[in-house]
């Protein structure tokens, strides 16, 4: 999406050239609350379709929303459908980022999703909102197809055993921009529940990303707190996602009543 007053960030040239962006996930859905993410400062949003009760047309808003705010988009969708995957990248996200990624057949069938052919599966259709509804780019569809090819970001969540088990095949998987460490879900894995800052947890994520590093690839991650955020950025992960959307505003909320009760 070029048009429209809008801004779009080039979230994938961001990933790899690895400036360490701060994003929040939205489980809220909600183009004010996404509107107050970009007026905050973060510098993505990640739209949450696997825990988020939203649907396609609220997302649709979401991404209107963020684009006018010059903020750049991550849909994370339920899992791998490459009609669902085709569809958030068709109204607009800049990236997208399935969970549970656990071997390199499944990181490929991702990229396949995400991408037209001939690098990929991806369904064409070029007079969607991703293509300012007009069915060409630069003056032609094919312009427009190869310039979604080069734009879109894919990323992969790792927060299994069986994608730790497999990462050195899955970074070196064409076409996939990041890999997204997971660390609520790899406590599970890991046999620590509920303790996403456990030692252990904290050695695998570090461990996932040396070896994603090695392979040229990006690293972001999820941090519930932010003195973990800031760690991971220290370190100079390409892009943390500290919190969610709905937790950030409760947080804020109880400390306007104790700072409001006498
Ligand atoms: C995880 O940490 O498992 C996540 O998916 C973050 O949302
Ligand atoms: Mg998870």
């Amino acid at each position: 999406m070029t048009g429209g007053g809008g801004v779009r960030a080039d979230l994938r040239a961001e990933l790899r050239d690895g400036r360490g962006m701060l994003a929040t996930f939205s489980l809220l859905g909600c183009a004010e609350v996404i509107e107050l993410v970009a007026l905050a400062g973060f510098d993505a949003v990640i739209l949450d379709m696997e825990h988020g009760p939203f649907d396609l047309q609220q997302m649709s808003r979401c991404l209107v929303a963020a684009h006018l705010r010059g903020m750049p988009v991550i849909t994370r969708v339920a899992n791998g459908d490459p009609s669902m995957i085709g569809k958030v990248l068709d109204l607009g996200a800049d990236g997208v980022l399935a969970p549970h990624i656990g071997s390199a057949a499944e990181a490929r069938a991702l990229v396949a999703a995400a991408r037209f052919a001939p690098e990929g599966e991806r369904g064409a259709h070029p007079w969607v909102r991703a293509a300012d509804f007009d069915g060409a780019s630069g003056g032609s569809a094919a312009g427009w197809f190869a310039d979604a090819n080069s734009r879109a970001a894919v990323l992969a969540m790792v927060e299994g055993a069986d994608a730790l088990h497999n990462l050195e095949e899955i970074v070196h998987v064409t076409g996939l921009d990041a890999v997204f460490l997971g660390p609520v879900d790899l406590a599970q894995a890991l046999g620590v529940p509920g303790q996403p800052d456990h030692e252990l947890v904290v050695s695998a994520l570090t461990r996932a990303r040396a070896v994603a590093a090695e392979a040229g690839l990006a690293t972001a991650v999820f941090a519930a707190s932010p003195e973990r955020a800031r760690s991971w950025l220290d370190k100079g992960l390409g892009l943390v996602a500290y919190g969610v959307d709905s937790k950030l505003i409760l947080d804020g909320l109880r400390s306007a009543r104790d700072r409001g009760r006498p």
